[in-house]
């Protein structure tokens, strides 16, 4: 029995070695720099988020600390917001909402528990830096869950232009337009207001694509990732069969299939079983609308790589709600009545390019106040011709209904809300703070479709002042 007793003591004292060990780590360090990619023979100046070693963003474990200091080596002002993650309020890295901007030359340490495992992503909150590539991977591992071979899909869409140059033309642009629009069909599905240079799969084209070896028969988890400013996409595995089993770092039941939906913000996690033998498997991502694609390549050691057009010979759909009545959360929330319910109106004036939620343009906001402890219900009623994926920070829902349907939906934190149509979520308010809500097409979100969900009596860090001064500076 005494011996037993000492067992036990020793267990105890070692898990409490296990948990302290985190706290007591090293800090991850996240590097901003600026640097030149080839895109298409062509080089262009973009942002890039790595760590000294070379690693693309982020990897770290479930109970483990967020512990990262990110370092600002670039020439301008930035802050790197961690996509998806229940975080604190002063740690969601959102310009003059929680912090100042990290100055050039600057560093701001960040430090947290992670809550969750899965796939996340991390990027600038800040001006158009996001649609100049400052974005990274996120991936959090489950300490429970069995290692597998995986890959990461980070997909993004690309311009040589000014990002800046391009709001400021869709602003002249629609302005001239407004009045053929108005002659024009007034319900028209719209998509795509930007026309992109390329589409990127870990920075590449598919003229040098991303070669990913796998073995035969061995299963791979794909992390797909789409990090777009504003483009949805069609996921294409082509031959092979895979398994969605998690969207935006939450478990579903899974679906099988070779085609999945993906739309800005959002994740998938999709299991693939590599045939038999020698193989090259191109998994592509084909922006809704468009007739381009990009992707990246699974081969075997010595399977030829076959060479790929950017170009398809159809226009990709578009995005439905196909796959959203299918999904269903593997971990649905405990039943609870809902205890405050907030309607979120979008709308956009195509003459002038301004993007509102409940009539008000960012930073000229009305925030939700909502109360702590409560299931909350977020309805989001899209009365534009464009779709929005609307993103929470700091929190996870689930999809409860769309379009008059209940469905026992997906969770997530960005939910894609196809043009004149209507999706519930809920969450539990159980994170207080001042939470970004906002559309995650960059162009929308810069022309006002942003909004924050304020727990009562949080305090604001800064004022509409500041925040429309922090915009322009
Ligand atoms: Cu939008």
């Amino acid at each position: 029995m005494k011996k037993f007793i000492y067992l036990l003591l020793m267990m105890i004292s070692l898990v409490n070695l296990a948990v302290a060990e985190p706290t007591s780590s090293k800090p991850v360090i996240l590097q901003v720099t600026e640097t030149t990619i080839v895109v298409d023979g062509r080089p262009s100046q973009v942002f890039s988020v790595k760590q000294p070693d070379g690693t693309f963003g982020y990897i770290g474990t479930k109970g483990q600390d967020f512990n990262v200091i990110v370092q600002n080596k670039t020439h301008v002002p930035l802050v790197l917001h961690w996509h998806g993650l229940i975080d604190p309020n002063d740690q969601d890295g959102v310009p003059y909402v929680t912090q100042l901007p990290i100055p050039p030359g600057g560093n701001y340490h960040y430090h947290f528990e992670l809550k969750q495992a899965g796939t996340y992503w991390l990027h600038s909150h800040y001006k158009f830096q996001e649609q100049k590539l400052m974005a990274a991977p996120l991936i959090i591992h489950d300490p429970q869950e069995k290692r597998e071979p995986e890959a990461v899909m980070f997909v993004q869409d690309f311009t040589f232009k000014n990002p800046k140059v391009i709001f400021e033309d869709l602003r002249k642009k629609t302005m001239k337009s407004a009045r053929m629009a108005m002659k024009m069909q007034m319900n028209k599905p719209d998509v795509n207001d930007v026309k992109f240079d390329a589409y990127l799969v870990n920075h590449r084209t598919l003229q040098h694509p991303d070669i990913i070896r796998v073995k035969g028969e061995e299963t791979l988890r794909l992390r797909v990732i789409d990090a777009s400013a504003s483009s949805n996409y069609y996921i294409d595995l082509g031959k092979l069969k895979g398994e969605l089993f998690a969207v935006d770092g939450t478990p579903i039941k899974p679906i099988e299939g070779s085609r999945f939906q993906m739309a800005i913000g959002n994740r998938l996690d999709i299991r693939i079983k590599i045939p038999a033998g020698e193989g090259a498997y191109p998994i592509l991502a084909l922006p809704e609308g468009t007739k381009q694609q990009t992707g990246m390549i699974l081969a075997t050691p010595h399977a030829k790589i076959p060479v790929l057009s950017e170009k398809t010979t159809q226009t990709n759909p578009i995005l439905n709600y196909d796959q959203e009545f299918k999904t269903s959360a593997a971990e649905p929330m405990p039943e609870q009545s809902i205890g405050q319910s907030f309607p979120y109106i979008l709308r956009g004036n195509m003459a002038t390019y301004i993007w509102t939620i409940n009539g008000r343009a960012w930073p000229n906001i009305d925030p939700t106040m909502v109360k702590p402890n409560e299931r909350t219900e977020l309805i989001f009623d899209n009365r534009t011709n464009m779709a929005h994926p609307m993103h929470i920070h700091g929190h996870v829902f689930e999809v409860t209904e769309i379009n008059g349907k209940k469905i026992n939906g997906r969770k997530g934190d960005t939910i894609d809300v196809l043009p004149h149509s209507t999706v519930k979520v809920v969450l539990d308010t159980d994170n207080p703070g001042i939470w970004m809500l906002h559309c995650h097409i960059l162009y929308h979100q810069a022309g006002g479709m942003m909004t924050t969900v304020n727990y009562d009596g949080y305090p604001n860090k800064f004022t509409e002042q500041q925040r429309a001064m922090g915009d322009r500076m």
